[in-house]
C-alpha cells in the first residue's frame, strides 16, 4: 500500500514519536491475536475470563497451564519484519517513545530498547501475597513463593488490575509530549490503553492507525493504514531513508 508522503514528510520531521503496540503486531509472528479464538485445548476458553484474578483464584494450575503454554508458543516464534522496522525507526528520529500491551518480549527480543511494558510480561513472576518477584520463570505446576510460600503468579496486568504506576506515568507523559502517535495491531478496546491516542490528540499529534481491520478510532485518526504491520512499517523505513537529507526533525 503505498504511504501519503505527506506522512512520511510528518514522520521524518518529528521530535518525539509515540508507538502503541497491540497483539496485531505479533500475529505475523504467528502469536495468536488476545481475541482470535484461542487453538488447540484452549479453544473453549475466553482470553478475558482466564486473564482475570477470579481465574487464577478459582483455579490457579489451569491459569498457569495456559501461560505455560503461551510461553512456550512464544519461545517457538521469532520477532517480524514488524518489531524489527520499529527498532529501525528509533533510529531514525530524535526520540522514540514504545509503549506495548503485549506480554510477549518480541519487541526486546527484536532489539527494541526501553520498551514500555504496559500489561507486564509473560515470563514474569511474581508472588500473590508479598508481591516478591520470582527470579526466574518457574516451572512447577503450582509455583511457591521462596520468601513467603505464597502462590507465585504470573507477571502480566489481569482485566480489572491496575497498570504499574511507572509504565502508566511514562506511556501518559510520551503520549501527551509526541509529534507523531502510532497505533500499531491494536483493536483499541482495551482501556487504559486504548485511551493514551486521545492524550496525544490533545497537544496537536498527528495519529497515525495501522490495521489490516480499522477500528473505532481510525475516524479520528488523521491516517488510518489498513494494512499488515509487518509489511507497512518496513515501507515506512524505506520511505524515510529516499527522503532528501536536507530535512531536519523539528524539536518540539
Ligand atoms: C484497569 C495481559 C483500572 C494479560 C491484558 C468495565 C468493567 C471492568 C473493567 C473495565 C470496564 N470497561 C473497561 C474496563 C477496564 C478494562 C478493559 O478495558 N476491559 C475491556 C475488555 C472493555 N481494563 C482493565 O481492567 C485494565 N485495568 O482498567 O485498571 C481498574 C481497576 C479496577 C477495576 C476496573 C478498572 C487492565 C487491562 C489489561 C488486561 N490485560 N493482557 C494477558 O495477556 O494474559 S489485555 C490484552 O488485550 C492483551 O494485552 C492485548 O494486547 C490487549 C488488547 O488487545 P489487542 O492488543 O488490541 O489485541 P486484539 O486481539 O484485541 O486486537 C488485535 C488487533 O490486531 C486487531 O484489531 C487486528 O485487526 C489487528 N491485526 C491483526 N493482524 C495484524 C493486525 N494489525 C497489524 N498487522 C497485522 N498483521
Ligand atoms: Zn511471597
Amino acid at each position: 500500500m503505498p504511504l501519503p508522503d505527506s506522512l512520511v514528510d510528518t514522520i521524518g520531521r518529528a521530535g518525539h514519536v509515540c508507538v502503541l503496540t497491540g497483539a496485531g503486531i505479533s500475529a505475523e509472528s504467528g502469536v495468536p491475536t488476545f481475541r482470535e479464538a484461542q487453538s488447540g485445548l484452549w479453544a473453549e476458553y475466553d482470553p478475558l475470563k482466564l486473564a482475570t484474578p477470579d481465574a487464577f483464584e478459582r483455579d490457579p494450575a489451569l491459569v498457569w497451564r495456559w501461560y505455560r503454554w503461551r510461553r512456550a508458543l512464544v519461545e517457538g516464534v521469532e520477532p517480524n519484519a514488524g518489531h524489527r522496522a520499529l527498532v529501525g525507526l528509533a533510529r531514525r528520529v530524535p526520540r522514540l517513545t514504545l509503549v506495548t500491551q503485549n506480554v510477549d518480549g518480541l519487541h526486546q527480543r527484536a532489539g527494541s530498547e526501553a520498551v514500555v511494558e504496559f500489561h507486564g510480561n509473560l515470563f514474569a513472576e511474581r508472588c500473590s501475597d508479598c508481591e516478591q518477584p520470582a527470579s526466574d520463570p518457574s516451572v512447577s505446576e503450582l509455583p511457591r513463593c521462596p520468601a513467603c510460600g505464597g502462590l507465585l503468579r504470573p507477571g502480566v496486568v489481569w482485566f480489572g488490575e491496575s497498570i504499574p504506576a511507572t509504565a502508566l506515568e511514562t506511556a501518559v507523559a510520551a503520549a501527551a509530549n509526541c509529534d507523531v502517535f502510532l497505533s500499531v495491531g491494536t483493536s483499541s478496546l482495551v482501556y487504559p490503553a486504548a485511551g493514551l491516542i486521545h492524550a496525544a490528540r490533545e497537544v496537536g499529534a498527528v495519529c497515525v492507525e495501522i490495521n489490516p481491520n480499522p477500528t473505532g478510532q481510525a475516524r479520528t485518526s488523521d491516517f488510518a493504514l489498513a494494512a499488515k504491520s509487518g509489511e507497512l512499517l518496513p515501507e515506512l523505513i524505506k520511505a524515510l531513508d529516499a527522503r532528501p537529507m536536507n530535512t531536519i526533525a523539528e524539536k518540539r
